[in-house]
């Protein structure tokens, strides 16, 4: 696939609210003003090696010191702190036993039931060590791959840390996978092990997992697989095969609670995570040890300010990089208390969140816009009901967040009082590319504001030259940074082609691309416009999905809109718009030509909707991100082709059909 040589991308959002940081939270704050931020930046640009040097060594622990910083001799291959020697695990647990952090709570775990369990740093480290020599027992060493395949539990993260403890690199597969999908990713990663439980729990029923499992590994499909170990957690009985598969309770709990963290190399491989990409195979995405360590830490602490007392909680799954990145490796590197939750709202519990929130007197929230859009469906009274008083800040990653959706969230959920962090990165970035920083970035609603210190992002065209402002183009970052992905697992050629060489600027420089469009306005501020593969091309005007799709949820009876483009004799593509109603609206055609009109006022007729369609649920990713592939294709009556097992629920399909 090559670029669109017509190249730009219009932009018809307009947003003008702008949100100061307060003084208080400005002087309360570490970075503590756009001037500062402004400063960092500069430094990070002018003297990159030093700028990253200086944050390698003062953040991190290291068993041998780095010799270089960057090795950029043969782009896009990227080799960060050669010499080093350091161990993830030994950087989230052990560096903080000698300190008053050993007897803080490093886990607040919540299950659907309602089970807590907590863990200090201290007894993390017990189990880390513990579940690290179950492994080493099971023959796991080195460089052997181990595939998660788990629910929501403290063994996920525990089995995560113990996996980079003895220098294991780990691939989390997402529980809600199939065999099928699963049984891919243990054959192209070529795993020795796999760590399982027997379910989950989900919407007030246990989920079997174990099942999935022997199926991916039947008849031989996996003959790399030597081990299964299997966590207890529904106690639904399970099928266990002699000589391969190990109960974690009576395994683990056999072990010593000390082993040491293996001494790593900073480019060792330490983990591979499988993104599906909206077409083709799914790529394994390699992360190697120092940089990304290096970038999930300093992210974490940057655009989260974290303060000794907070309370930390990200929504997302350990099988997806937000996981890794924020649930489990940045907050622990940090030495934050860190929330892991089980469930997930439901009917029989619409408020588990804000319960959550209530009971641990979580302070930092960070969730993706999807489920704000939910909560906004199912009305204010829901999170009025209970005690958010502790919150002081809040986050959004996955998609655009439309600015109404960034208002209600500020609005009901923050009390008017907490900044937002709009985050923007993604698996391939290993961490935060672009996000506002509390205390110093005024944020404007739909806005990731400006890229951290280090990062040189940019908007370009079709040829990778810079377009001017407020002209949506494709969303590049110019220089390496440490957090970045290594390679695509087996295939190196596929990382250079998709990422480094899809745009190449007339200097001849390495820009990497990743696939979504965006436009910076007059403050340098970014707007991220969706995956550049969903842009509408409307008689020759290429439209971003997201903005049209604001328009839409700008309006009372709007609660979630997709927007795919249509084959169309006159125009090139006609738009269609999915949307879901309100609770309590009912479709018809007056509403219907409403909405039209009210997309056409917003943003102007170009951007008006030929086709609008109503239905009770979008065809979305299990981490929540529209498939506007499945959408192109029913607008345009064709049958839905391609990988939809990473589809959330299938009936909606049917749904959609009928
Ligand atoms: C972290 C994560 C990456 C894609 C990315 C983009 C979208 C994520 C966003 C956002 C606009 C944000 N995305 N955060 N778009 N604003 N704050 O989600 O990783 O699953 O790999 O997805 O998600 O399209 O390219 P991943």
């Amino acid at each position: 696939m090559s670029p669109d040589p017509s190249g730009t991308i219009k932009s018809v959002l307009q947003e003008q609210r702008v949100f100061h940081p307060s003084a208080e939270l400005a002087s309360q704050s570490m970075v503590g003003s756009l001037e500062a931020y402004r400063r960092m930046a500069e430094q990070a640009k002018t003297d990159p090696d030093s700028f990253w040097g200086e944050a390698a060594r003062t953040e991190l622990e290291w068993f041998e010191p780095f010799d270089s910083v960057l090795d950029w001799s043969n782009p896009p291959f990227a080799r960060w702190f050669e010499g080093g020697t350091t161990n993830l695990s030994f950087n989230c647990l052990d560096r903080h036993l000698n300190g008053p952090k050993a007897d803080k709570t490093a886990l607040i775990w919540e299950g659907e039931p309602g089970d807590v369990r907590r863990f200090t740093y201290r007894e993390l480290h017990a189990e880390v060590c513990r579940a690290a020599n179950a492994l080493k027992a099971l023959g796991i060493g080195k460089g052997d791959l181990v595939a998660l395949y788990m629910p929501m539990v403290p063994e996920a993260a525990i089995a995560m840390l113990a996996c980079a403890r003895i220098g294991a690199p780990h691939s989390v597969v997402f529980g809600g996978f199939s065999a099928e999908a699963l049984r891919d990713r243990l054959v192209d990663g070529e795993a020795k092990a796999v760590i399982t439980a027997d379910g989950g729990f989900r919407k007030d029923k246990a989920v079997a997992l174990k099942p999935a499992v022997d199926a991916a590994l039947a008849e031989g499909a996996c003959p790399s697989v030597t081990s299964v170990l299997v966590v207890q957690r529904t106690k639904e009985s399970v099928v266990m095969e002699p000589g391969r598969d190990q109960w974690w309770h009576e395994l683990v709990s056999a072990q010593s609670q000390e082993c040491a963290a293996e001494p790593m190399a900073s480019e060792d491989r330490l983990f591979v995570l499988y993104t599906s990409g909206s077409t083709g195979k799914p790529k394994g995405v390699v992360h190697s040890t120092a940089g990304y360590n290096l970038w999930a830490h300093l992210t974490f602490k940057w655009i989260f300010d974290i303060r000794d007392e907070d309370v930390y909680w990200c929504t997302a799954d350990v099988g997806w990089i937000t996981g890794h990145s924020y649930i489990v490796y940045g907050p622990l590197s940090n030495g934050a208390t860190t929330v892991m939750y089980e469930g997930a709202p439901r009917p029989s519990k619409p408020g588990a969140f804000w319960e959550l929130i209530q009971k641990h007197g979580i302070t930092i929230f960070y969730t993706a816009p999807t489920a704000i859009r939910a909560f906004m469906k199912s009305g204010r009274a829901v999170p009025d009901q209970y005690d958010m008083s502790s919150l002081r800040l809040l986050g959004t990653v996955g998609e655009p967040i439309n600015p109404e959706a960034w208002m209600w969230y500020r609005e009901v959920i923050g009390g008017d009082r907490c900044p937002i962090v709009d985050t923007w990165w993604q698996t391939e970035t290993g961490g935060v590319m672009i996000s506002p920083l509390p205390g110093a970035t005024p944020t404007k609603p739909g806005s990731a504001t400006l890229p951290l210190p280090g990062i040189e992002a940019d908007v370009v065209d079709a040829q990778g030259e810079p377009v001017d402002v407020d002209e949506g183009g494709y969303l590049i970052v110019r220089r390496p940074w440490p957090g970045m992905m290594r390679t695509v697992h087996g295939n190196p050629q596929r990382f250079r082609e998709s990422y480094w060489e899809y745009l190449r600027p007339k200097d001849g420089s390495f820009i990497y691309f990743a696939g979504d469009g965006a436009r910076r306005d007059s403050d340098g501020y970014f707007w991220v416009m969706g995956r550049v593969d969903d842009v509408i091309n409307v008689s020759g005007h290429r439209l971003g999905t997201m903005e049209i799709e604001s328009a839409l949820v700008s309006h009372p009876a709007v609660s979630e809109a997709a927007v795919v483009g249509r084959p169309d004799d006159l125009k090139g593509e006609a738009i269609v718009a999915f949307v879901t109603l309100e609770g309590s609206r009912e479709v018809s055609d007056a509403l219907i030509q409403e909405l039209r009109v009210h997309v056409g006022k917003e943003i102007g007729p170009i951007a008006r909707p030929d086709e609008i369609r109503c239905s009770d649920a979008l065809p979305k990713t299990r981490s929540g991100k529209i498939m506007r592939r499945i959408l192109r294709a029913l607008a345009a009556g064709e049958e839905v082709k391609g990988d939809t097992s990473t589809l959330e629920d299938r009936s909606v399909l049917d749904r959609l059909r009928a």
